[in-house]
């Protein structure tokens, strides 16, 4: 059906009333909300739905290159391209036949092929678990026999009431490049990791399990993850928040309403996260639920 500024997007349901929105364009998941309704990740109101640009929020796909580690733009063209349904696409292993997905499929044109001369065919499967659980699968295949590298992230924006209120578990104690400091690289501490400043690190060798706390909603998120061993970790904070023109003031603010406890001011946003790699097979699972 038709989204945002008439651009197309698929809406997958799962019988107990979980959802996902995903738009052709980035072939990108905008929405993904449990059973009750409740929207798990961000979307910036400022976002603008408008190619070139990439939609702010949700989960981006980088490919072929997650970052600027490159000669492409920023995070690499696929998040500004239309991708295309598979209206018959292979089937789940009959083991996990009970998920409502799409496949959506990704080829360079001509354009493309200019600005970075690989030949493939990008499979992105976005499905929906009976118990709501978001799951991604990323198959990227070369269509001749020339060799070619790419980076890749899903570039998630989960959805937090307060920054300073949440906790990232999986990542204490693992080595980082801190972008904030010319990539030079650190170790973390020992305690589970919490906000109160800009962040911006690639943690290397990741866990196959990242939790995400978030201590005011009462809700986990238990990340999942195949074949992509780093995580990256960004909350750009008050001032790059501003700066970014798709990121909206007033969404500042209302954060600045929100903000509690020793923290105030500090920006309610995203703890904006995913992983990168190199394999040509990347999975993720997303789950949540709430704790007492
Ligand atoms: O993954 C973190 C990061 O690379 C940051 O350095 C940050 O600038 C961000 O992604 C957002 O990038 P974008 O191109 O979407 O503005």
């Amino acid at each position: 059906c038709k989204g945002i500024n008439g651009l197309e997007k698929v809406v997958l349901r799962e019988a107990r009333g979980s959802s996902a929105e995903v738009y052709l364009y980035g072939g990108q998941v905008t929405s993904w909300k449990n059973d009750h309704g409740e929207e798990l990740l961000f979307v910036s109101s400022k976002a603008t739905f408008k190619p070139p640009k990439a939609i702010r929020g949700g989960i981006p796909i980088c490919f072929p290159q997650f970052s600027s580690h490159g000669v492409l733009e920023q995070h690499g063209f696929a998040r500004n391209r239309s991708w295309s349904i598979d209206t018959n696409p292979p089937p789940f292993p009959t083991s996990s036949s009970n998920k409502t997905f799409v496949d959506l499929l990704l080829k360079p044109s001509e354009e493309d092929g200019k600005i970075w001369p690989h030949s493939f065919e990008f499979r992105l499967r976005i499905a929906l678990g009976p118990g709501g659980d978001l799951m991604l699968t990323s198959r990227i295949r070369n269509t001749d026999s020339k060799q070619f590298n790419f980076t890749f992230a899903y570039h998630t924006y989960f959805s937090v009431s307060d920054i300073s209120e949440v906790r990232v578990e999986g990542l204490e104690t693992l080595d980082y490049l801190d972008n904030l400091h010319n990539r030079e690289r650190f170790t973390e501490q020992g305690d589970a990791l919490t906000f109160e400043s800009e962040v911006d690190k690639v943690y290397v060798s990741t866990p196959t399990k990242i939790a995400i706390l978030d201590h005011e909603k009462k809700r986990t998120f238990v990340l999942r993850k195949d074949g992509l061993p780093d995580a990256v970790v960004w909350n750009p904070w008050d001032k790059k928040a501003k700066a970014m023109p798709d990121f909206g003031d007033d969404e500042y603010k209302h954060m600045l309403c929100r903000a509690t406890g020793p923290s105030k001011g500090s920006p309610r946003m995203t703890v904006l996260f995913l992983s990168s790699a190199s394999p040509n097979i990347g999975t993720l699972v997303v789950s949540q639920a709430q704790f007492l």
